[in-house]
């Protein structure tokens, strides 16, 4: 079955995707590639975002926890999001924290990129960057386990990244334990760098 991902830019929630296909090794079923146009992505997907995965014969697959969700049952089951109920809804709780999170980042960026008279409005800023702040005190307070790679950690590690790339949020000094959480999970999963944003 030949499958095809679409992306465009550095998307984080594309970013999920790609690591998880990379680390399932899934990545010869499945191409990455960016929509030929606004069209082409609507006629797969009416919400026209990214990621969104093509599949021959099949109903596209969006949005990026179904895509996860898809690329585990792909690879088996029970490797990113675990069975056991206890551990499957601790590991979605974390998705949903981070993709939460992620949401919110992209709304800042979007507030800079898409306001037609350019000035970003400061307390809709600040109402994202609370949600983000919370967020992050969450999980910095019990962080997903590294070894054994979820959605729930998936989401984070982007997450930071993200906000790294973008600076939405400056997080770093605010939350020192998550510092060393990605440092350790970047040593421990080597191949998450290869997925690494660039402009
Ligand atoms: N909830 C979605 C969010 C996807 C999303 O917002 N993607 C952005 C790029 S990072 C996008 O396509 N934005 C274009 C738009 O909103 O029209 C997911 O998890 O896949």
């Amino acid at each position: 079955m030949s499958m095809k991902l679409l992306l465009r830019g550095p998307s984080p929630f594309g970013r999920k995707c790609t690591f998880a296909i990379q680390h399932l090794g899934l990545s010869d079923r499945i191409d990455i590639a960016s929509p030929d146009s606004e069209d082409h992505i609507r006629g797969h997907n009416p919400l026209a975002k990214v990621p969104t995965l093509l599949r021959e014969g099949e109903d596209a697959l969006f949005d990026s926890r179904v895509i996860l969700e898809y690329l585990d049952t792909l690879a088996d089951g029970d490797k990113i999001i675990p069975a056991e109920a206890t551990a499957r809804f601790a590991a979605l709780r974390q998705a949903a924290l981070a993709d939460g999170i992620l949401e919110a980042a992209l709304l800042i960026t979007y507030e800079g990129r898409y306001r037609p008279d350019q000035t970003p409005y400061q307390p809709w800023l600040e109402f994202q960057r609370g949600k983000i702040a919370r967020g992050l005190a969450v999980l910095a307070g019990t962080p997903p386990i590294i070894e054994d790679l979820t959605v729930g950690s998936i989401g984070l590690a982007c997450a930071l990244e993200y906000m790294d790339f973008r600076r939405q949020y400056d997080w770093r000094p605010e939350f020192p334990a998550l510092v060393t959480w990605l440092d350790d999970f970047n040593d421990g999963h080597p191949i998450f760098a290869d997925t690494r944003p660039s402009d």
